[in-house]
C-alpha cells in the first residue's frame, strides 16, 4: 500500500508511534510518506520506501498565527494526487484529523477521493479536547474520519463519553520494538551512575505539568531515605526549572541527574530498577512499556489506559494519582530483593504482548478493512 503518514515529528509519543509505525510498515514492503513540518527525530536514514514531504508556510505580517492547517492540507493534496496514496493515516486529532478532512473535500473536486484513518493518542481527547472552542472541531473531524484508533479501552471510551462520535473506534495499543528494547549489558555505566550499588530509578517524559514530576521527585526523596537510591530524568519541557528547583530545595540534588532528552533511551532502561509514572493523564504510557521492555517494574498512577498496561502487583503497581505515601510504600515493596527480579521478568512478559511485529500487523489488518468499506460504493478504488 501507498500510505500518507501525518504527524507531530518532533515532541511527545504520537510522533514517536507514528514514525516507528512507518518505519515498520516499509520494512513490510509498503511506501510510506511522512507529510509534517520537520523531519521525524527517528527518521534519520535511508530508506527505499520512505519518503518524506515538509509542509512549508510563507510567511507574511498578517500571519499572526500562520495557517499550519491549510498549508498541510495543501501539502497532503499534493501528495496524495501525484504519489497515488492509497490511504492517509493521521496521528493526533488536532488539527491534522481537520486537514485530512480539508484535503478530501478539495480532493473530490478534482475527482479524486482517499480513505483517512485518525488515531487519537490522548491529550488530543484529554486536554487539548477538552478546551470548548476546539470541541466542536475534533467531534466534527472523527466523525468525517473513514476509520478511527485508540491507544487504549480507555481512550476510547472517554472519547465516547466527552464527544458526540457516531463512529466505531477500534483499540489498537501503543507497541514496542523488542528488537531495539532490551536488557543490555551496561554495568560500567551503572556503575558510574551508581558508584556504591544503589538502586536507580528513571523517569521520562516531555517534562509537561501532566506528567506531575513533582511527585516523582517527592516519591524518590522518600525511597531515599530508605534505600540508598539515585533518580535518573530523562525529557525536558516547561517543568524542568521548577523541578531542579524543587531536588535542590529537598536537598537531594547530588542524588538527582537530569539528562534532558536521550535518543538511546534503552541504554538508560537497561541499567534502571524502578520506572516511575505518576501522571495525571495516560491515554496508555509508551515510555512505561519500553521501560518494561528493559525489564524494569514500573509504578505508576491508576489514570486512563495505564492498568491496561502496568498489572498491579504483577508488573508494579498503581495508585491513585497523587498518593505519594502508596508510592513509596509499593515502591519499596518492589525494590526489595527478594521480590525485584520477579517484577522485572513479569515486566518483560507483559512488554512482549505488545511486540512491534503484532501490533503492526493489526494496523495493516485494520487498513485493509477501511479500505474495502470506502471502495464498497465506489467505480475507481486503489488496490489492496
Ligand atoms: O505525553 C506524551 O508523551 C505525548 C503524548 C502525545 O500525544 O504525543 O502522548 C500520548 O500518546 C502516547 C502515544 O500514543 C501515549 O503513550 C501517551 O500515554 C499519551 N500521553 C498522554 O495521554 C498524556
Amino acid at each position: 500500500m501507498k500510505i500518507g503518514i501525518v504527524c507531530y515529528p518532533t515532541f511527545g509519543g504520537s510522533g514517536v508511534v507514528a514514525t516507528e509505525l512507518g518505519k515498520a510498515l516499509a520494512q513490510k514492503g509498503h511506501q510510506i510518506h511522512f507529510i509534517t513540518y520537520a523531519q521525524p527525530i527517528r527518521l534519520d536514514f535511508f530508506s527505499e520506501n520512505i519518503w518524506y514531504h515538509e509542509v512549508n508556510i510563507s510567511s507574511y505580517p498578517l500571519f499572526q498565527y500562520p495557517p499550519y492547517e491549510s498549508a498541510l492540507a495543501g501539502k497532503m493534496v499534493d501528495v496524495v494526487k501525484y504519489e497515488k496514496l492509497d490511504l492517509l493515516h493521521v496521528h493526533y486529532a488536532i488539527p491534522h484529523a481537520t486537514s485530512a478532512f480539508l484535503a478530501k473535500q478539495i480532493l473530490k473536486q478534482q475527482g479524486l477521493d482517499i480513505p483517512v484513518v485518525t488515531t487519537l493518542h490522548g491529550t488530543d481527547i484529554t486536554i487539548v479536547g477538552k478546551d470548548p472552542s476546539l470541541r466542536p472541531i475534533i467531534t466534527f473531524s472523527i466523525n468525517e474520519s473513514d476509520g478511527v484508533t485508540a491507544v487504549s479501552n480507555d481512550l476510547r471510551q472517554e472519547t465516547i463519553d466527552a464527544f458526540s462520535i457516531h463512529k466505531p473506534i477500534e483499540v489498537i495499543y501503543n507497541f514496542v520494538d523488542l528488537e531495539r528494547f532490551y536488557k543490555q549489558e551496561k554495568e560500567h555505566f551503572k556503575r558510574f551512575i551508581c558508584p556504591n550499588g544503589e538502586k536507580l530509578l528513571v523517569h521520562a517524559s516531555n517534562f509537561r505539568k501532566v506528567k506531575r514530576i513533582g511527585d516523582v521527585i517527592r516519591v524518590f526523596a522518600r525511597i531515599r531515605e530508605v534505600v540508598p537510591s539515585k533518580l535518573l530524568l530523562i525529557g525536558d519541557g516547561e517543568e524542568r526549572q521548577n523541578m531542579e528547583l524543587l531536588t535542590r530545595q529537598l536537598g537531594i540534588d547530588e542524588d538527582v541527574r537530569f539528562i534532558g532528552k536521550l535518543e538511546a533511551m534503552e541504554e538508560v532502561l537497561s541499567v534502571a530498577d524502578l520506572f516511575l509514572m505518576p501522571s495525571e493523564k495516560e491515554s496508555f504510557g509508551l515510555a512505561a512499556l519500553e521501560a518494561m521492555a528493559c525489564q524494569v517494574p514500573v509504578i505508576s498512577s491508576n489514570t486512563g489506559g495505564l492498568s491496561e498496561l502496568n498489572i498491579n502487583g504483577v508488573t508494579g503497581f498503581l495508585s491513585g494519582i497523587g498518593d505519594i505515601d502508596d508510592m513509596v510504600k509499593k515502591a519499596l515493596y518492589v525494590l526489595d530483593e527478594a521480590n525485584l527480579s520477579g517484577f522485572k521478568q513479569r515486566a518483560l512478559e507483559r512488554a512482549r504482548e505488545f511486540d512491534m511485529q503484532v501490533i503492526v500487523s493489526q494496523y495493516e489488518t485494520y487498513y485493509q478493512q477501511v479500505v474495502e468499506q470506502f471502495c464498497k460504493n465506489k467505480t475507481t478504488c486503489s488496490k489492496v
